[in-house]
């Protein structure tokens, strides 16, 4: 079988090519125009970045390489014994523009399974860390000292062709990847369940496989279903959001991709972005507690207008493209449906009334441009349900995942040879003085 690595390597030339000829015959036709809006409003809607492994669609939601998540979900291998398409697929999926075969996808949960375990040094600094520290500034600092061992930094020092810079990125981002199991679940342990002794990883499991059982959960196959699910659905978001956007620029400074995930994932900490599920599910138990028993559609409205007079969004809709309700949303919905001891929990079913009632009351509000919810709507709220019930983790998750989509970027801004990013920013004045000429 071929792999990741010989693979990329085909097909990177044909896109090279592709970039070249833009270049040559395109770099001065205009494919837009810049408004005030752009440039005081967080640059929305601004075509300005390249990203080739996802496109986002306001309708339709995400695509992966052409893919929409059920196309994803019927074609991309799942691993022994299971049903959901897998991080290694999505990542094999996000990097070459390919589906692999079952046999790379295995071979690849072979590699991450070898080479995943943590360098003594990192588990004694994680061990190090106050259980008070959040989970999300541990991994972001555990991802950056994983650059001890970058390949890319060290080449670098050497001295080396830009030419091979994707080839040295590509080997931290597969080696990152296959560490962050170890590491996310240390954190998770050391947070919550102190001197439980951790599991070494199983070579014949697949990556989210591992991840679950050194969380604790491997006897859980349900769980691990839904984070396989989880994770590939999370892998990736276009490149304009706030932690993807992060690691293409800090990586355009040509520092190693463990340094540039380690900001992404700081970026992924904020409330507007990944802490969203954390918020949701904070928020949809605060309401179970207001409402008890009774839980019906005008109650559920009457606390949404209550979340929205005090001033606060409703966690878990809206966003910053999507103008429907997000397809991961509904994926993640599915999954639940289709199986029993997940439809009939509460605290889904709750986010299930929600979802009846929350878009009618955001449309009537009429501030948000999307009413709709999106992936953090539910995501955390199935989490809880399996008893992973310690929501400040969440994230973590988030993180672990993201890094999928992050990293294959990393891999293509050098393999086409994609420069410094550097905006031009303007002053109050000098604004001013652009609108009057
Ligand atoms: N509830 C109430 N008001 C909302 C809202 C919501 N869910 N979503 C947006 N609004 C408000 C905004 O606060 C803004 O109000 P303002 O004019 O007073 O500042 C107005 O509607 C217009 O905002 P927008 O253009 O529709 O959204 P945006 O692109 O500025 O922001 C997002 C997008 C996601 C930050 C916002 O919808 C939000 O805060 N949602 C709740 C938090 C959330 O679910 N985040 C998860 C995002 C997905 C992710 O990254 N994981």
């Amino acid at each position: 079988t071929k792999s990741i690595r010989d693979t990329l390597k085909e097909v990177i030339p044909a896109k090279q090519e592709q970039l070249k000829k833009l270049k040559a015959e395109h770099s001065q036709t205009v494919v837009g125009d810049i408004k005030v809006e752009n440039i005081i409003g967080g640059m929305r809607g601004l075509k300005s970045m390249l990203w080739d492994a996802s496109v986002l669609d306001p309708n339709e939601g995400i695509r992966f390489h052409g893919l929409s998540i059920p196309d994803c979900q019927k074609v991309l291998p799942a691993a022994p014994g299971g049903k959901e398409m897998t991080a290694e697929s999505m990542l094999w999926l996000l990097l070459t523009g390919q589906v692999p075969t079952s046999e790379q996808t295995r071979e690849l949960s072979a590699e991450f399974a070898a080479k995943g375990e943590l360098p003594k040094f990192l588990e004694d600094l994680v061990d190090s860390f106050p259980a008070s520290l959040h989970p999300m500034t541990q991994l972001s600092m555990g991802v950056a000292a994983l650059n001890h061992d970058s390949q890319f930094q060290a080449a670098y020092e050497r001295g080396i062709k830009k030419s091979e810079y994707w080839t040295y990125t590509l080997e931290d981002c597969l080696t990152l990847i296959a560490r962050l199991p170890a590491l996310a679940a240390r954190i998770y342990r050391n947070v919550y369940k102190p001197g439980v002794q951790i599991p070494a990883l199983d070579k014949n499991l697949d990556l989210v496989g591992n991840y679950v059982k050194l969380l604790g959960y491997g006897d859980n196959h349900s769980l691990t279903e839904y984070l396989r699910l989880y994770i590939a659905l999370h892998g990736d978001h276009e490149g304009g959001n706030a932690s993807a956007h992060t690691a293409h620029l800090v990586g355009s400074t040509l520092s190693d991709p463990y340094l540039s995930y380690s900001a992404a994932l700081l970026a992924l900490a904020g409330p507007l972005h990944g802490l969203a599920n954390q918020e949701v599910l904070r928020w949809q138990l605060a309401m179970q507690k207001e409402l008890g028993n009774n839980i019906t559609h005008d109650n559920i409205k009457e606390y949404l207008w209550k979340t929205l007079k005090s001033g606060q969004v409703v966690p878990g809709y809206g966003h910053g493209v999507l103008r429907n309700p997000d397809p991961r949303f509904i994926a993640l919905q599915e999954f639940c449906q289709g199986r029993p001891e997940l439809k009939d929990s509460p605290i889904i079913q709750l986010v299930n009334k929600t979802f009846e009632v929350a878009p009618g009351v955001l449309k009537e509000h009429g501030k948000t441009k999307n009413p709709y919810p999106n992936v953090d709507a539910t995501s955390g709220c199935v989490l809880y349900h399996y008893g992973l019930t310690e929501f400040k983790y969440y994230t973590v998750i988030f993180g672990v995942s993201r890094a999928l989509g992050a990293l294959t970027q990393l891999v293509w801004a050098k393999a086409l040879g994609l420069p410094l990013e550097r905006p031009k920013s303007v002053s109050l004045d000098v604004l001013g003085k652009l609108v009057k000429a």
